[in-house]
């Protein structure tokens, strides 16, 4: 078993898109482990993206993942990382395979509805980022 962290964006959960991503999640045979639905603080939001300062989006990034509430979860299933980005589809909707969560319901860059891990090592600290603090049920 593998754990993953994802991110329904600001984008997803104004499109009423939440049940809808968790569905797709849950029919692929994985498991919705922790869920919760809250707004990014800024310096959240740059901390969380820090392996992108300075590139030419990451303003735009920013402002977006703070414009509004996002869901975080952590997805757990057999090779979840590499499913979940499977599912997820190419960071460029347009570019995303149709039938693919980006490439259905995104928008545009950075509008593309959903975040996801993409190592085992960044699962850990992203996992740990968002529900590190807080007891496990
Ligand atoms: P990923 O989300 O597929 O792992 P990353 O390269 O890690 O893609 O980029 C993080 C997020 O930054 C993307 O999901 C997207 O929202 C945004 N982004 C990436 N590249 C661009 C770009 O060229 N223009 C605008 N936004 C971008
Ligand atoms: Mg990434």
């Amino acid at each position: 078993m593998e754990s993953t962290l994802i991110l329904l964006k600001p984008d997803a959960v104004k499109a009423n898109l939440i049940g809808e991503v968790l569905n797709r999640i849950e029919r692929d045979g994985m498991k919705i482990q922790r869920l919760k639905l809250f707004s990014l603080t800024g310096e959240e939001a740059r901390e969380f993206y820090a392996e992108h300062a300075g590139k030419s989006f990451y303003d735009r990034l920013i402002d977006f993942m703070i414009s509004g509430p996002i869901v975080a979860a952590v997805v757990e299933g057999v090779n979840a990382i590499g499913r979940l980005r499977k599912l997820m589809g190419a960071t460029v909707p347009r570019e995303a395979a149709p039938g693919t969560i980006r490439g259905e319901f995104g928008t545009g860059s950075p509008q593309n509805i959903i975040h996801g891990s993409d190592s085992p090592e960044s699962a850990r600290r992203e996992i740990s980022f968002f529900f590190g603090g807080e007891a496990d049920e």
